[in-house]
């Protein structure tokens, strides 16, 4: 068995970025040794300091599939990285950081003309991580200022804060479309990217899982739209519920949805479906 898990939302709270109510859950992964592999629109430093305090070992997949962190010696690579990163062998997927801003800033500026131009179109305010400082980032989505700050240190995937009317958020997201990017909602923001995603990423670790360990039942957790193509690529997708009794609609061929929001329906995930599971 492996886990894949989308982490805001999941395995952590939506507002406060708490997993406190799955640290039993999380242990039970630990005694049975079942790899957790987060999947999440989080950037390395982000995923490295919650690996680092739940004494996660396994490889990890940032940036809404960007790239794959796996630890060296985790597995017998049958072709080649793209580079060290401290512990980690790196496989790039993701276009870079500095390119996605370059092709954003053109996308936004014809948008903004085209609304500008559009008697329909009302106003809209965008602003992106690479614009804002430590502090804005935080005040914007509650993280603390480290987070915020690790949140910042983006490398395949621009985060867009979107407030305007549909017809203008529209517009915008048409230009992205058409200059190349693609773009996914994480919840609260527009994650950006050279058209990476979680499941093109999840193909790739499951190979070398395959490789290394053999035949492998893969389960995945996610709360939101940018988890579809993870949940589409498992074998088991299990959809966590969202505040105020619903959970994301979408189209999948055997979901399981499981009650409680975040960490508490990662823990029942864990604990009704993941571990009676033969
Ligand atoms: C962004 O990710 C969330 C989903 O995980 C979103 O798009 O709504 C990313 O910038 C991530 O790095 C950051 O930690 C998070 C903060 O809410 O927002
Ligand atoms: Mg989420
Ligand atoms: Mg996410």
């Amino acid at each position: 068995k492996v886990i894949y898990t989308d982490l805001d939302g999941t395995l952590l709270s939506p507002l406060t970025y708490s997993y406190s109510t799955a640290l039993d859950a999380l242990r039970l992964l630990k005694d049975k040794e079942l790899p957790l592999v987060f999947c999440s629109a989080k950037t390395m430093g982000e995923q490295d300091l919650y690996r680092n305090e739940l004494g996660i070992k396994d490889p990890f997949i940032t940036e809404n599939g960007g790239a794959i962190f796996i630890p060296k010696d985790y597995f017998r690579l049958p072709f080649a990285y793209d580079r060290v990163a401290g512990n980690y062998l790196v496989i790039e997927l993701g276009m870079s950081y500095k390119d996605i801003r370059h092709i954003l800033k053109k996308a936004l500026a014809e948008a903004c003309t085209e609304i500008e131009n559009s008697e329909r179109a009302g106003n809209i305010f965008i602003t992106s991580f690479g614009d804002m400082s430590v502090e804005d980032v935080s005040r914007l989505t509650d993280l603390n200022l480290k987070q915020a700050e690790l949140a910042k240190q983006r490398e395949y995937s621009e985060t867009v804060h979107i407030e305007g009317d549909k017809r203008s958020t529209n517009i915008v997201l048409n230009h992205i479309q058409q200059n190349g990017l693609e773009y996914s909602f994480g919840g609260r923001f527009y994650e950006v990217t050279g058209g990476n995603d979680k499941g093109k990423a999840i193909k790739v670790l499951n190979e070398l899982f395959r490789l290394n360990f053999g035949n492998i039942h893969t389960f995945g957790l996610g709360d939101s739209e940018n988890d579809y193509s993870m949940l589409e690529t498992v074998d088991s997708p299990i959809l966590v519920q969202r505040p105020g009794n619903k959970w994301h609609k979408m189209r999948l061929r055997n979901p399981s949805y499981v009650r409680g929001v975040g960490p508490e329906g990662f823990s029942r995930a864990v604990t009704d479906i993941i571990l009676p599971m033969e």
